[in-house]
């Protein structure tokens, strides 16, 4: 995101270039690649998919699953598959969204995730565990950025409290902390993943009840296959009724825990990004409005459609009584 604007170390010219123009530069490329595509998507599931190219040039491999019929994307229009494979945050591998080629030096294979903290039972998962254990549903789930761009995507997974469940938090843990994937050696985006002047690994938090609902949810898969890298693989967070950078990606450490833990974003910076962070229209970032977000590439042509935020990003009804 193009955050921090006062004169920190990590402030870099780069990541001045605003999400707009650094996408309208990269265009003509993304038509090409989808052109080069060999045919459409098969619809593997009952919405609306005509518009959505399937990615050729990057490995992933098909997912069976359940459409739930709760997230049917029933009255949406997805993103096209190639833009949203695109246009990524994962400040590891860099500071602008064209981060999908260095994306694939993650290695995910062989993929542990290890559970622990304030459980009956800690579990080291690994991805053979975790696809087989909790039976896969596939979801389409509208997802916002803070930086006020939106996109509609179908993810492959299980609900986060399938895996409580399996693990068992006891009644002292009131938070859970996520860990992302860190390796300097591996995750190389320009000074910005120095270890002196970031806080790494990426981490993210909720408060135990907002795992628990329903919506929050592991993403091992997007648009019928297993996660490319650049999502977050092989599994990442998804909560769309708050800001995208709490889903944190490709998750190696969950922790239960009694406290409110420290998260990467507002450790950096505070007023901008708020523990919370769920989607309110109301409430301004400090540096731009909250009230409209630009859908991308919801079409078969590119281009933004400006449309008004929604509270809680269209999920109040399942989420609003945790903050009423
Ligand atoms: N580990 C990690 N997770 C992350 C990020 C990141 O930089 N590192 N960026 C976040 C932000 S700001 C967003 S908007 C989403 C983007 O997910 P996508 O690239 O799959 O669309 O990932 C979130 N998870
Ligand atoms: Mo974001």
């Amino acid at each position: 995101m193009p955050v921090i604007r006062t004169p920190k170390p990590w402030d870099l010219p780069e990541r001045r270039a605003t999400s707009e123009s650094a996408y309208l530069g990269r265009r003509k490329f993304l038509l090409q690649a989808a052109g080069a595509s060999i045919g459409m998507a098969a619809a593997t599931v009952g919405c609306n998919r005509q518009a959505n190219v399937r990615s050729q040039s990057l490995p992933s491999s098909e997912l069976p699953a359940t459409l739930n019929p709760t997230f049917s994307g029933d009255g949406l229009v997805l993103t096209q598959q190639e833009v949203a494979a695109r246009y990524n945050n994962f400040y590891e591998f860099g500071g602008s969204k064209n981060i999908w080629r260095q994306a694939q030096a993650l290695p995910t294979d062989p993929w542990r995730l290890e559970v622990t903290g304030l459980v009956r039972n800690p579990t080291t998962y690994d991805l053979d565990d975790l696809t087989s254990k909790f039976p896969l549903e596939e979801r389409v789930y509208r997802f916002r950025c803070v930086e006020a761009w939106a996109m509609v995507v179908p993810w492959l997974g299980f609900p986060m409290h399938q895996l409580m469940a399996d693990v068992e938090p006891t009644s002292d843990a009131k938070f859970v902390r996520f860990e992302s994937f860190y390796d300097p050696e591996i995750t190389t985006g320009p000074a910005l993943t120095r270890p002196s002047t970031l806080p790494w690994p990426y981490q993210e938090a909720l408060r135990i009840d907002e795992m628990a609902n329903d919506l929050a949810f592991f993403a091992v898969g997007i648009y019928g296959q297993s996660l490319p890298k650049q999502h977050g693989a092989p599994i990442r967070m998804v909560l769309p009724w708050k800001y995208g950078f709490k889903g944190a990606k490709s998750i190696v450490k969950i922790e239960f825990v009694a406290d409110r833990p420290a998260t990467y974003w507002n450790t950096l910076a505070p007023d901008e990004y708020g523990f919370m962070s769920n989607v309110e229209p109301d409430v301004p970032h400090p540096r731009w409005s909250q009230a409209e977000e630009r859908l991308i590439a919801d079409g078969p042509s590119w281009g933004w459609t400006r449309q008004p935020t929604l509270l809680y990003n269209g999920y109040e009804e399942f989420v609003g009584h945790l903050y009423a």
